[in-house]
């Protein structure tokens, strides 16, 4: 029996559900297989229209799955609302895609025939998704999987498995049939033993997978072996380039967020601040500043953050503040590592005995070679650094080979177009967080972060369909391509007198 607990008050427990086994996870794939094609014969339109009545009951619905989010996983209940409108928003998008999903209609080299493409789903999916977006990374998945005409097969994070339950009835009530989508709460083990079998047993075409580098490295290979191209969201060590004329309220405010917002739990979360040795003291104060006043504890307060998402985060975090160095100096807080009352917190808000609070922390002095400048660390831990010149901060920006989400603040528009052109980042925000994208542009990472895959938008289409191109040649005769082709006389050896 699992147990989920409110990380902000260890005593509150949230829910209990028994974990499934692999069997389980191959059973519901099996049922998820059935029901498909079924599914895949409701008219797009009509299927849109189910996810726009899910979209409706999100909304009406908002304020209590927010609360779970806030109470499950200890997401700033501000932030949890703004999640859950991102699932509102991905339905909205979606409900119109029903009444698109283009193909096309393509000429054809000969007389008497026509060539079209289709978009057809690829069968059943099996989505993996973390506890930090309960709600808004799934529905990046689930929405236009099902939209396409996909079943799926949900495995939530374990620690997230009420807020699972929650939005999987809130589909079911919206109108997706049950088969369709079953959400299947199990361990990471647990998936990872299953999943050779749901690929050797053809019960899973597509494996969408938001997580560590490491894990979807696995998965990529397992789903390579079987010619499948999985959707991976991997991590992040996110840059935020300050230039000499960057506007530095902006770049407090922004930094302060990107870093330790959602406390620093998002994969968009920022890496290590780079700054210009011109404005770096002043950065460095001013952040600094900001970061010891920013109010941290109750997520159902007005906080900057609440508590690590559970126990196994926080104790990630404490293992990340080994790998600072002699050569680094800490700021940020009263303290580091978990926040107590022999570990306090100015100004903390509440009791952080309840829960599983940590300081907020920056590392100054990170430099390549570094396992801060070269890993992502999921927490309130965030890197700061100097750099003289513009190719030395592209070098840093993109040296340690993730490639997800960036920031440039400056006010020169040719060094926002030189940075949008060397960052090897999937993501690029101008003047702007490296966190909170948007939901209707492509989300994804290059590098460490992801295999080239996007979610979101029109751009997610493609992880959920394949091309089908058909030709229909109504001549009466076999006309055959590239030789049965018709060809206009011209005069190759025209010239002007
Ligand atoms: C994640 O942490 O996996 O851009 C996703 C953002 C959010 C999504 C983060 N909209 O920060």
């Amino acid at each position: 029996m699992y147990v989920s607990t409110n990380p902000a008050d260890l005593a509150d427990e949230v829910a209990r559900y028994e974990l499934a086994t692999a069997d389980d996870l191959l059973a519901a794939a099996r049922r998820g297989n059935a029901a498909q094609e079924q599914w895949a014969a409701v008219p797009a339109p009509a299927r849109g229209r189910v996810l726009a009545q899910v979209g409706r009951l999100i909304e009406a619905n908002k304020e209590a799955l927010a609360r779970l989010v806030t109470r499950e996983i200890g997401k700033v209940h501000a932030e949890a609302l703004g999640e859950v409108q991102e699932v509102i928003d991905t339905c909205d998008f979606f409900l119109g895609e029903g009444r698109r999903l283009y193909g096309q209609t393509v000429p054809s080299e000969m007389p008497d025939k026509q060539l079209f493409t289709f978009r057809m789903p690829v069968g059943t999916a099996l989505i993996i998704t973390a506890a930090n977006f309960p709600t808004a990374v799934p529905s990046w998945y689930i929405v236009p999987a099902l939209l396409t005409g996909n079943a799926v097969v949900w495995k939530p994070a374990e620690t997230a498995g009420a807020v699972a339950q929650a939005m999987t009835a809130i589909f079911h009530a919206g109108g997706v049939p049950a088969d369709v989508l079953q959400c299947v709460i199990a361990d990471g083990a647990t998936t990872g033993a299953a999943l050779p079998s749901l690929l050797e047993q053809g019960l899973v075409q597509k494996v969408g997978f938001t997580g560590s580098t490491a894990v979807g490295r696995s998965i990529g290979e397992l789903c390579g072996r079987h010619l499948q191209s999985p959707c991976l969201e991997l991590g992040g060590k996110n840059p935020m380039v300050v230039m000499p004329d960057a506007d530095i309220d902006l770049v407090i405010e922004g930094a302060l967020f990107a870093g330790f917002g959602t406390a620093g739990q998002r994969c968009t979360s920022l890496g290590t601040l780079w700054v210009h040795r011109s404005i770096y003291d002043t950065v460095k104060s001013r952040w600094v500043h900001a970061v010891e006043q920013a109010r941290v504890g109750d997520p159902m307060q007005d906080v900057l953050f609440g508590p690590m998402i559970s126990e196994t985060y926080l104790d990630n975090h404490l293992r990340h503040l080994d790998w600072i160095e002699p050569h680094h100096k800490v700021h940020g807080s009263t303290g580091v590592g978990r926040i107590t009352t022999t570990n306090p917190r100015t100004g903390f808000v509440g009791d952080p005995e309840r829960g599983v609070f940590a300081h907020p922390t920056i590392v100054e002095g990170v430099m390549p070679g570094d396992r801060l400048y070269a890993e992502e660390t999921f927490g309130p831990l965030v890197g700061l650094g100097v750099f003289d010149t513009f190719d030395e901060a592209i070098e840093l920006a993109n040296g340690h080979g993730y490639g997800l989400s960036s920031a440039i603040y400056t006010n020169d528009p040719r060094t926002v177009w030189r940075f949008r052109e060397r960052i090897s980042a999937g993501m690029v925000s101008v003047n702007n967080s490296t966190s909170g994208a948007e939901a209707h542009l492509p989300f994804g990472g290059n590098g460490k972060s992801g295999n080239g895959s996007r979610q979101s938008g029109i751009w997610v289409l493609d992880q959920f369909t394949r091309w089908q191109a058909v030709n229909w040649d109504y001549s009466g005769r076999l006309q055959k391509a590239q030789m049965d082709v018709m060809e206009l006389p011209y005069d190759p050896g025209f010239r002007l007198p």
